[in-house]
């Protein structure tokens, strides 16, 4: 029975870590500001520590007796980081080092941590490999690719081991649907439940790669099991290699509720990317693990049917 810090875990994935570790038989302790975060997502006997990841003695408390720790608290909205470049910068950045730091002074404890794939910003070639130059366009992403820097500086200056998550579009239940820039699964399933119209920014023809968060949560703790047997630095995309376009989400959500939505076109959205397609060949050769659960599966839990 090992003890895991979570930073973030009381937010959308990092709750169903926080599940999924505690179901295994583990100790959880999170590290939340509750920025986004609900103290009602912990489970049963998850410990609590409410402050901020960059405050960097805080974090020295927290990490203190831990196997492993997963980072993940940043704050996730792109348009806060565009608004708020500062203040995002020293959640989603300083508080990465925060906990490596943190990580070393505790004897080298393995990190694994999130980014995302808005580090490669737009790039041409699809599916997107680990390979492609990443070349992020905001803050976030920035901020993503620069905790990236620090986590290979962390294993080859001081020995801290870590693995990186490129999360691609990721959906499940309890992820946020009450902002604008909230995922659009999370609005489309809400206002679908609630009767409300849905507005497809443009054609409806642009391409996400949409994964589980149960994927998410095995590729975490693949990650972690890796680096306690083989200690390295590493970063990985989680994603499913399945191109869905919008369009095709609708029609996945008619049919897993077997009604018709109310769809309205609206004007595209500026800066929208149109493709977005993960190469998960790298995460498969390195974990042995893929992101399974089909698109209809996963809109269902979702939803809440099944
Ligand atoms: P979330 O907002 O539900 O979770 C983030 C958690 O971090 C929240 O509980 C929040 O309260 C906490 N937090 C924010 N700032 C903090 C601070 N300064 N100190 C302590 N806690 C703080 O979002 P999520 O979707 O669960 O995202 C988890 C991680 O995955 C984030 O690092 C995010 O950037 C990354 N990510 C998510 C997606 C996605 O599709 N959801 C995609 C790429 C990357
Ligand atoms: C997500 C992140 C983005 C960046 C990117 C990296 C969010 C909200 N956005 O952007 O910040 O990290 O991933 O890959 O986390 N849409 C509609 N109607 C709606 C809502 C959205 O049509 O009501 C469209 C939207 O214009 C886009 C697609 O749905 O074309 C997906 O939108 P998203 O915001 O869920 O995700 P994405 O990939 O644009």
């Amino acid at each position: 029975m090992a003890l895991y810090l979570i930073t973030g875990g009381a937010g959308f994935i990092g709750s169903h870590l926080a599940d999924a570790l505690i179901a295994r038989g583990d100790r959880v302790r999170v590290l939340d500001d509750l920025s986004t975060g609900k103290r009602e997502n912990l489970p049963r006997g998850a410990e609590f520590i409410e402050g901020d990841v960059a405050d960097a003695a805080l974090v020295r408390l927290a990490i203190q007796g831990a196997a492993g720790c997963f980072h993940l608290a940043a704050i996730a909205s792109v348009a806060r980081s565009n608004e708020d470049w500062l203040g995002t910068h020293r959640a989603n950045q300083t508080g990465t080092v925060a906990v490596m730091d943190a990580a070393r002074a505790e004897g080298r404890v393995p990190v694994v941590y999130a980014s995302s794939a808005a580090i490669y910003g737009n790039p041409d070639r699809m599916p997107i490999s680990e390979a492609t130059a990443p070349s992020p366009l905001t803050a976030y992403g920035a901020d993503k690719l620069g905790s990236e820097l620090h986590g290979q500086v962390a294993w080859l200056a001081h020995g801290v081991p870590t693995f990186g998550c490129r999360f691609f579009n990721v959906y499940g239940p309890r992820q946020d649907p009450h902002s604008p820039y909230s995922g659009v699964i999370s609005i489309f399933a809400r206002r679908f439940a609630s009767g409300e119209p849905l507005t497809v920014n443009g054609t409806g023809e642009q391409v996400r790669d949409f994964v589980y968060v149960a994927d998410v949560v095995r590729h975490l703790m693949g990650g972690m099991g890796l680096l306690q047997r083989a200690p390295q630095a590493a970063v990985i995309n989680v994603c499913t290699g399945r191109a869905t376009s919008l369009l095709e989400l609708l029609a996945a959500l008619e049919r897993v509720c077997g009604r018709k939505a109310d769809r309205r076109f609206g004007p595209e959205r500026p800066g929208d990317i149109r493709l977005s397609l993960g190469d998960p060949a790298k995460a498969t050769a390195l974990l042995g693990l893929h992101a399974t659960t089909r698109l209809d599966q996963g809109l269902a839990a979702t939803l809440g049917l099944v």
